[in-house]
């Protein structure tokens, strides 16, 4: 049996990731960070056979006794700040947990695998904020990384930092560059579920309009079910590299509102939408798109949820809690 330890084990892809290795037969440990933390009981009902580890990112000595305790085969370091509107507000602790934080986990892995480094294979959750001020479009493997945002800097570090111990200790470390994945897990901070709760609350009366920043940046959205089975296909090839998840399509904040309006019945939003620069960023990443050739070729990855289906079943999912909590 295969042990695998995830970092960020309460987040919408640790929850994915942790069910797709539990199918697998692989015994599952999750890195929980704090005391008491409310998310443990989440995790505990999500995904029942997962066996939860206390530390943080911050704490290499933590993550050390979190190694010892799980022997892991694979190690998927899924753990950040990952709301980028929060990381201008908040850059020191966005650099230490999402940039330091990758380093303190490679070092640990470093110290606790000692002259057996080949025992273990690592995954970084990368991401295509890096990709930024877009220098290619669409964005691959080789495109320049230009990041906005001090999430997207604090990115790029750990992007490199894993690189780096790939190529100077030949580390079985690979990088995942994600583009947005959302799923009806997906918090209701990020601009997807915020608007499809929105639409939900809406529809069945329970909210007047939804508040929103700028319309007009684009996403390469896909299902986050979809980009857990790429990272676990990035950690059974025989050499770890980088490679580009992304559905292929873009689409823009106002297409989003159109297709989750049209499925509770509503074609004139204009009304119900509100903008607030509160919800605008210093500085936006205003096209993303992502060419997903070297994961179709090499891991045998294609996406299997398209954008009008993942937003209809997010719609769905929030019209079925709302009218339940409503309900209640
Ligand atoms: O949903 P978002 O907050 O996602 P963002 O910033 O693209 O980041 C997500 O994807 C990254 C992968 O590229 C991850 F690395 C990261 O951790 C996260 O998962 O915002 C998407 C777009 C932005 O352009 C934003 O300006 O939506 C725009 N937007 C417009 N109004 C809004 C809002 N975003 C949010 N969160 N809330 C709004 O009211």
């Amino acid at each position: 049996m295969k042990r695998a330890l995830i970092t960020g084990i309460t987040g919408q892809d640790g929850l994915y990731l942790a069910e797709l290795l539990l199918s697998k037969g692989y015994e599952v440990f999750g890195l929980i960070r704090g005391q008491n933390n409310p998310k443990f009981s989440l995790v505990q009902r999500e995904v029942p056979g997962v066996k939860l580890l206390t530390g943080d990112l911050t704490d290499i000595s933590s993550l050390l006794r979190a190694l010892k305790a799980s022997q892991p085969d694979e190690i998927y370091n899924l753990g950040a700040i990952s709301f980028v509107a929060y990381s201008w507000e908040n850059a020191e602790v966005t650099s230490d947990v999402t940039g330091k934080g990758v380093l303190n986990m490679l070092e640990a892995v470093r110290l606790w695998a000692g002259d057996d480094l080949s025992k273990v294979r690592f995954y970084q959750a990368s991401s295509s904020e890096m990709f930024g001020k877009v220098q290619d479009v669409p964005q691959r493997e080789s495109t320049l990384l230009w990041p906005r945002s001090p999430y997207g800097v604090a990115k790029v570090f750990g992007h490199y930092m894993t690189i780096n111990y790939r190529e100077s200790y030949g580390m079985h470390a690979s990088s995942g560059i994600l583009f947005n994945h959302e799923s009806p897990r997906r918090g209701p901070e990020f601009v997807t579920r915020k608007i499809t709760q929105a639409v939900a609350r809406i529809k069945l009366g329970l909210q007047d309009k939804v508040v929103l920043g700028n319309l007009d940046a684009q996403r390469d959205w896909g299902f986050a079910g979809d980009y857990v089975d790429a990272m676990w296909r990035m950690l059974q090839q025989p050499t770890a590299d980088d490679y580009v998840i992304a559905t292929g399509e873009t689409h823009s904040i106002r297409e989003l509102l159109e297709l989750a309006f049209s499925y509770v019945g509503i074609s004139d939003w204009s009304e119900l939408v509100e903008q607030d620069p509160r919800f605008m960023r210093p500085a936006e990443v205003d096209l993303l798109i992502g060419d997903p050739s070297k994961a179709r070729e090499v891991l045998d990855w294609k996406p299997s949820v398209s954008f009008a289906e993942l937003i209809r079943m997010m719609v769905e999912s929030d019209l079925a809690e709302q009218s339940a909590s409503a309900k209640r």
